[in-house]
């Protein structure tokens, strides 16, 4: 990493205020051609100190572009992780402000709740033994970036565009499911929307699990017991405007919804 620890405190701050402010900006490769994808990772974590500072603190992870559908509809076709915030984080039947947002979309996912840590090297399977639970959510994401353009370095420096979550309420053990392969299906006021399957997300969500763990080892950290870890989006990202309700169920694992204030 040849970038200076002042000009990775720069970008984190352009992105956290972009996002505070509500204010998309352009991609940081065209102002920083010198920005690399591991460089972006620790202007990621330089934002979640921006974060942690105004008294949010990491109640998880998750991991993007982890469906066929995903890297199509982005153009970018490798896998990221993003940092998951107690800001991030509303129950089901919660509301979000447009006012909040540049240009939200949401997408259908499963979310694990961890039992154990979990560090790599690891494998899918082993990656499922640290998981207690699971349930269905609803992410909504919003880069930063001006028309929702980016590359996947500046996705990466963006936080993967996390912006909220809404976790169902129904939990069950790994166990009980047949996780590889629940049914989604996502309604947007009643009327469908996408289909799909958690066959989607990377053919099994464990291994979007297991390749978090992964990618984590080389900034030499570990998911934590009590971590929630979002698999990716099973569809395309849909957006959303004022006055939608939005629902997602899950086979086996019931509702989770949304509101975009009028
Ligand atoms: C990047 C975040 C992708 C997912 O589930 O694939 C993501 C983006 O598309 O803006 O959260
Ligand atoms: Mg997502």
């Amino acid at each position: 990493m040849n970038v200076k620890a002042e000009t990775i405190h720069e970008m984190a701050h352009i992105v956290d205020a972009a996002a505070q402010n509500v204010e998309p900006i352009t991609m940081l490769t065209e102002s920083y051609p010198e920005l690399s994808l591991n460089a972006a990772y620790i202007v990621q974590r330089a934002s979640m100190q921006l974060r942690k500072a105004r008294g949010e603190h990491i109640v998880g992870m998750k991991m993007g572009l982890t469906s066929k559908a995903k890297m199509q509809q982005m153009g970018v076709h490798d896998p990221i992780y993003g940092h998951l915030t107690s800001g991030m984080q509303r129950s089901s039947g919660d509301s979000i402000s447009m006012a909040d947002h540049c240009h939200p979309r949401v997408e259908p996912e499963l979310a694990f709740l961890l039992d154990d840590s979990l560090e790599g090297p690891c494998t899918a399977a082993q990656a499922m033994r640290a998981v207690g639970g699971v349930c269905a959510a609803l992410e909504v994401i919003d880069s930063r970036y001006r028309d929702f353009k980016f590359t996947l370095t500046d996705v990466v420096a963006d936080n993967a565009s996390s912006t909220r979550f809404f976790l169902g309420d129904t939990v069950l053990s790994p166990y009980e499911i047949d996780v590889a392969n629940v049914g989604m299906v996502m309604s947007f006021n009643g009327e469908l929307k996408e289909t799909g399957s958690s066959a989607a997300i990377f053919e099994h969500p464990a291994r979007s699990l297991a390749r978090l763990v992964n990618m984590l080892m080389l900034f030499e950290e570990r998911l934590e017991a009590g971590m929630i870890v979002l698999a990716g989006g099973a569809t395309k990202a849909v957006h959303v405007e004022a006055g939608d309700h939005v629902e997602l169920e899950v086979q086996s694992l019931g509702r989770v919804e949304l509101n975009v204030a009028p």
